[in-house]
């Protein structure tokens, strides 16, 4: 399941890679079956406020995050020495307003360094129509200015914003249940409100790290997924079966993740 040279010089040369089919649709749903298992039984756990590092709380999602299907792609762009920084629930229900402003994250991730990558795997069908994630393909070379906006659909934390691209630039990630995209730290991507009859529904692990990343500002907690472990890093454990015992990790995770995202915010909401 690693790259070919010819999709690592795609991801090189555009700032991503997709699709790439990592589980039948009919594990992805078995997965999307637990999910929403999880959220009928542990509410206080999963809603639309608390979708960050569910993988420190649910076994399902940690095997997901260490899964070889996910990781040696990553492998051939970042290397042996893996690490997860964290991972969001990108959740739009059917026919709903939520939607992604135009962003880079290495923005507001507080890392130095690029070797690091999101993979997205989709739960759902992940369609124009659904809202799947759009990217300006070449974007990733490029630092830009953002600025917050604090939309309330808007669901990424600040609602940050760089000026729209190019409609003609864009390219559409369409993906099928169990297919999965990267994308660079830089690459300016968003997406548009859900107007299918489904939810939609992604695991973005965002990021894996590869070595030479370092801390720019705050405190990082991550899980070691393969290889030499990075010393800039807290390195905490993934969950057993019991969804409880591993709460404190993911709360304490969240914490310093929210200090990293809402630096200098004007609002900030807990994770
Ligand atoms: O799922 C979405 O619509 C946006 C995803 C995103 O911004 C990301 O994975 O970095």
């Amino acid at each position: 399941m690693t790259l070919t040279t010819e999709q690592i010089e795609h991801y090189e040369t555009h700032g991503w890679f997709a699709p790439i089919d990592v589980m039948s649709p009919t594990e992805a749903n078995d997965l999307l079956q637990e999910l929403e298992r999880a959220e009928e039984h542990s509410p206080d756990q999963l809603h639309a406020e608390h979708r960050n590092n569910a993988h420190l709380s649910f076994d399902f999602l940690a095997s997901v995050v260490v899964d070889d299907r996910i990781v040696d792609p990553v492998a051939s762009l970042i290397g042996p020495d893996i690490s997860l920084w964290s991972t969001v629930l990108f959740v739009k229900e059917p026919d709903s307003d939520a939607w992604v402003s135009w962003h880079q994250d290495g923005h507001y991730m507080g890392l130095g360094g690029e070797n690091f990558v999101t993979a997205w795997l989709a739960l759902t069908p992940s369609t124009v129509e659904s809202g799947c994630v759009s990217v300006a393909p070449g974007s990733h070379r490029t630092r830009l200015d953002h600025v917050d906006t604090y939309g309330v659909s808007n669901i990424l934390t600040r609602g940050q914003r760089v000026e729209s691209p190019d409609p003609d630039d864009v390219v559409h990630l369409e993906l099928e249940p169990g297919q999965m995209s990267l994308h660079h730290p830089w690459l300016v991507h968003g997406s548009q409100p859900n107007r299918s009859r489904n939810r939609r529904i992604g695991l973005a692990m965002q990021s894996y790290l590869g070595a030479g990343v370092s801390v720019q500002r705050g405190e990082h907690h991550v899980v070691s997924v393969r290889g030499e472990p990075n010393p800039d890093f807290t390195y905490v454990p993934l969950p057993g079966s019991d969804p409880t015992t591993n709460r404190h990790v993911r709360d304490e995770a969240n914490r310093a993740l929210a200090s990293v995202l809402y630096d200098g915010a004007e609002q900030t909401r807990r994770l």
